[in-house]
């Protein structure tokens, strides 16, 4: 009997790219895509994994090895597939070799993103078959029906999950990797260098492809008709679909594996059974728009929102008005988000908030600069941009109006599209001031390696990049790098930095404080020193507190030893105690 396990999303979606003879598989992690990487790396004997620099170079690289003839992929957070989508839509005329699946990672609500935008809508615009499981057991085998797809019809796939999905757990059954040989590579200038002659019957073909695909969408096994009660149909696909049979056991539902192409035939035949039909779809009305533009009557975002997550109940009350039988909404508590006691981007803020400057800022753990009480970050908006927006504000209003302002980016944000901003600043006479706050990690998506820590996503030893030579090779003749913790030498270097008419980038080195696990000395306030001053309060350290008399206290159990607080102090009432001192 085949072995069940219970499985993450993303690691039935890894399990599915090792069943289904994946050779070749290139990631920027991004949540909540990050795990099917992580998982992805117990197969190395089978298979390559790796992290590229971003979701560009990953998905060429999946590319490059659909060309060169094996099954490949690359995953990727919704906006990572905005980072790809220069050789999504070229590759969309290409078609395969070797079957290509691109795994994107929507994040309806915005658990952790930036925006909440669909990745139906872009696959839509670029011609890619998009599938959308609605479980762990659906993952994995929509892994393979994706690249089965792929190689049938000559085009690369699009798996699209979702938070839910990616982020629950679900029965799985193991099956055997299959073995795929490889393709064979024959130079094939007319489908594979898309320059205009080619591309131009590369589009016609594409059309061909996907009306095919279109077609066979009718009968295809992944797209299932569940007929009951015909008062109320349900066009539905994803998580959505499991909301859909608890808010509504007794309807008839048409449930959607493949949601582009669509299956129009199969979507006419089921609304025309069922008296009432819905559509019910997160985020955007990709499914409800086509189906009405087919003259086919149904209810969707009348009723539901564009904005967030679904829910059961959600549905239900939509539909009928009334609750599920069980409606027991989770009572969390609300948690601000906060930096960790001992990060070092807190001491970076706190020197810049102490100078009253502004930071154009970026994507990571430091975006959190923006709240207060450090109040730093002015700006945030995708991976890369805190340089190009500092650099348009240069030019915009002049260099003294910059005087007070420099740019924040994290190391990996850095290398992912940071490094082009910097040098469009060398480039273009910039005077603006970059800091790179280099904790050795990817921090934010839970501390994957990049190409600046030295380690591969399989665990090798291997070159890393030299930052401040990287900086110094295009062109910036002032890189300074300081310990992010020193926070006297930081201030001086900000001020003589920012103060030159030139590009400049600070590098502040300090590990992220949760990369070495080990018990540290921590800190301790001594109640009869304290002159309750608050200075060591300012950073807004979750370790600290007030005790009722204004005294301050440090929680040994949060307490890193990081040292901010006692540089803070000038009456020496923060001492340093061993581990387990106390
Ligand atoms: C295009 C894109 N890809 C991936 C992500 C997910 N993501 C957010 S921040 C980040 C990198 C954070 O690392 P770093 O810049 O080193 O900062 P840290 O969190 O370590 O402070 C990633 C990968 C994203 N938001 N956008």
């Amino acid at each position: 009997m085949a072995e069940k396990m219970i499985m993450l999303g993303n690691a039935a979606i890894a399990r599915g790219a090792y069943e289904a003879g994946v050779k070749v598989s290139s990631a920027y992690p991004g949540t909540p895509s990050t795990e099917i990487s992580e998982n992805l790396v117990q197969y190395k004997e089978d298979l390559y994994c790796e992290w590229a620099p971003n979701e560009k170079v990953a998905v060429e690289a999946a590319i490059g090895a659909s060309i060169s003839g094996v099954r490949a992929m690359a995953c990727m957070k919704h906006v990572g597939l905005n980072v790809a989508s220069d050789p999504l839509y070229t590759v969309s005329y290409m078609g395969v070799n070797g079957g290509l699946v691109l795994v994107v990672a929507d994040d309806p609500g915005l658990y952790s993103s930036q925006n909440e935008q669909d990745t139906r809508m872009i696959a839509r615009a670029a011609g890619v078959p998009v599938l959308e499981p609605s479980d762990s057991a659906e993952a994995k085998e929509f892994m393979k029906t994706a690249f089965e797809l792929s190689e049938k019809f000559d085009r690369p796939f699009i798996l699209r999950t979702t938070t839910r999905l990616a982020h629950s757990q679900g029965l799985v059954e193991l099956n055997e990797r299959e073995q795929v040989p490889d393709k064979l590579y024959e130079k094939n200038i007319a489908k594979n260098v898309m320059m205009p002659g080619y591309a131009k019957l590369r589009h016609i073909e594409i059309e061909k492809r996907n009306n095919e695909l279109s077609e066979a969408a009718n009968t295809l096994s992944i797209n299932k008709v569940e007929m009951n009660d015909t008062k109320i149909g349900v066009i539905t696909s994803g998580i959505p679909y499991e909301y859909v049979k608890e808010a509504l056991p007794d309807a008839s539902v048409l449930k959607l594996g493949m949601v582009n192409p669509l299956p129009k035939e199969l979507i006419k035949d089921f609304a025309s059974k069922v008296e009432k039909l819905y559509i019910v779809e997160e985020l955007e009305p990709v499914i409800e728009e086509q189906v009405k533009s087919w003259g086919i009557m149904a209810v969707g975002k009348e009723i539901f929102t564009i904005q967030g997550e679904y829910s059961a109940n959600m549905i239900r009350k939509a539909i009928l008005g009334e609750d599920v039988a069980c409606n027991a909404p989770a009572q969390v508590p609300g948690r601000p988000p906060i930096l960790c006691p001992g990060c070092p981007h807190r001491s970076v803020y706190h020197v810049l908030n102490k100078l009253k400057f502004h930071a154009a800022g970026d994507i990571g753990c430091y975006t959190l600069g923006a709240v207060a009480p450090l109040s730093v970050v002015d700006s945030c908006i995708c991976m890369g941009s805190s340089i190009s927006s500092l650099h348009g504000m240069e030019k915009a209003k002049g260099k003294d109006y910059i005087k007070n302002w420099v740019a924040v980016i994290g190391d990996s944000t850095f290398l992912h599209t940071g490094i082009n901003s910097l040098m469009n600043m060398v480039y273009n006479h910039a005077t603006g001031t970059v800091m790179i706050l280099d904790n050795s990690t990817t921090a934010m998506t839970g501390h994957q390696d990049h190409a600046a820590t030295g380690k591969t996503l399989q665990g090798e030893d291997t070159n890393a990049i030299d930052i401040p030579n990287l900086c110094r090779a295009i062109g910036v003749k002032n890189v300074v790098e300081v310990n992010a913790f020193d926070i006297e030498r930081l201030e001086k270097v900000i001020k003589e930095e920012t103060a030159k008419d030139e590009v400049s980038v600070i590098i502040t080195k300090s590990p992220c404080v949760l990369l070495d696990k080990s018990k540290k000395p921590v800190y301790i306030a001594h109640e009869d020193k304290c002159k309750k001053c608050g200075m060591c309060m300012k950073p807004g350290c979750p370790a600290m507190t007030k005790n009722e008399d204004g005294t301050i206290r440090i929680d040994d159990t949060m307490c890193t030893g990081c040292g901010l607080c006692e540089s803070l102090c000038k009456f020496n009432a923060i001492e340093l105690v061993k581990a387990g001192d106390r």
